[in-house]
This record gives C-alpha cells, structure tokens and sequence, in this order.
C-alpha cells in the first residue's frame, strides 16, 4: 500500500478503533511507559544546560537560544510506524522509532550548534547510536537540522533511545512554518510552496554562514 493510501486509513477514525490500535494506545499513553522517555530527555536537558553554562562563560556569550522536549504522543507514534511499514506493536514501537523522546535546541550560530553536537556525541554518560547531518545534506525538502540519536541511561537501570536535534534559529523558524504548512498535511497545497521553501531554506543556510562570518570577524577585532 503506497504513503497516500495509508495517510488516507490513518484520517479515517475507525483505523482508531480497531481493537490493537486501541490496546497499543493505552499502552503507549501510560504513566509508567512515558516517564521513563520524560527522564531521558530531562536528564538530556539538565546536561546541555550544564554545558550552556560552562561554554558561554568561558566564551563571554550565549550559545544556546532555547530548548524544549516532548515525549511523542501516542497517536504520533503509531502514525510513524504505520507509514513506515513496522510491526504495530509496542515493540515495534520501542525498537523502530528513535525519536519518542525528543530534544530540540536551538543555538545562535552554525559553529555552536556543532560544538554542543559533539560535546554530547562523545560525552561518556551516553552510548553513541547515530548521527544525521541534515545541514551537510539537507532532505528534499529543504529541512536543515543536525540529529543525533544517543541511548541515555535512566534511574531504572534502563538505556533510552533519545533524539537530539540541534539547529540554528533561523532553521527553527524555517522548519516550524514547513512542519506547520506541509511537512504533516499530506501534499494538501501548491507545488510552488514547496519550491519557495526549498529556496527559502537555501538563503537560511547563506545568512547562517554569513552571521557567524560576522560575529568571528567582530571578535578578532
Ligand atoms: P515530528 O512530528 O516533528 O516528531 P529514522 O528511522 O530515524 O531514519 P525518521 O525518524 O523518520 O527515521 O528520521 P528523520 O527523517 O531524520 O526525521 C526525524 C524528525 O526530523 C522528524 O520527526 C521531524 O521532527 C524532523 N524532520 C525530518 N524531515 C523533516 C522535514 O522535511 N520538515 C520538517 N519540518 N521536519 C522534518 P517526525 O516524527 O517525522 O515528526
């Protein structure tokens, strides 16, 4: 079954009430399964915040903008995996998705955000899984961010799949009109959006580059 057709199922309530769906969804909504993502992105947080501390001041200015976390929701969840063709279960839930706890920050230059990257790739509290570099490699549709995917270890003894997404504010800013515009709303608008999106994301990348230029530039004054 192609992506539109599934897309399509997924729109339809009674895919909602089909009785696996239904016992998959409490499992993914409760306490005991999302507080376990809720620790690793919190213990994610209390880290960078740590090291915003400690690199802003030995360099006299703020490297990060803002974070924010999410554990994903359960319909989320479910809707990925669907897509993706995987197992619908909670396993296949667990092992297929890195992303059900999730960590953006934002940072206010290109060479911070990689600087933060790899302070956390080779932190030794974390367990290194992979990293996607969608600033080298942009997606097709113009999305810049630096991924990295990390197991953190929890209270419990357990080690969670986290994602962590680093980007610049301007990225940010592109990629919450695209997710809001397109990314989730199932080829509902004009091809020429896309394309100015495309060329809006290209621009973001040449005054991301040009603002840090800058700011070295100011600092070696
Ligand atoms: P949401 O609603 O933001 O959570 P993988 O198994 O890791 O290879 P995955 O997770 O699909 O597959 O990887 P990918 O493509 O790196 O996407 C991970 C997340 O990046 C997405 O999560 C989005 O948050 C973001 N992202 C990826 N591509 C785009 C894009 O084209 N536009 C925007 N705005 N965001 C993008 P979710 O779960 O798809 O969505």
């Amino acid at each position: 079954m192609g992506t539109a057709e599934k897309q399509k199922e997924l729109a339809d309530s009674s895919f909602w009430k089909q009785p696996e769906i239904v016992a998959l969804q409490k499992q993914l909504k409760s306490e005991t399964f999302r507080r376990d993502y809720e620790q690793a992105c919190l213990s994610i947080i209390t880290k960078l915040e740590k090291l915003n501390t400690e690199i802003s001041e030995s360099l006299d200015r703020n490297i990060i903008d803002s974070m924010e976390w999410r554990v994903k929701t359960s319909e989320s969840c479910i809707y990925k995996l669907y897509l993706k063709d995987k197992e619908l279960s909670l396993n296949g839930v667990v092992n297929r998705l890195n992303d059900i706890a999730g960590v953006r920050v934002v940072c206010n230059f290109l060479d911070d955000m990689y600087a933060l990257y790899r302070q956390m790739a080779t932190d030794s509290d974390y367990e290194f899984i992979k990293q996607k570099d969608y600033v080298k490699n942009p997606k097709s549709s113009g999305y810049q961010s630096l991924h990295l995917i990390l197991y953190v270890p929890i209270a419990n003894g357990r080690k969670i799949k986290t994602e962590i997404q680093f980007r610049t504010k301007a990225m940010d800013l592109w990629s919450d009109m695209e997710h809001h515009f397109i990314y989730k709303k199932e080829g509902l608008h004009e091809k020429d959006t896309e394309q100015a999106l495309r060329k809006c994301a290209k621009a973001i990348y040449k005054l991301d580059k040009e603002m840090m230029n800058i700011r070295r530039r100011m600092e070696q004054e």
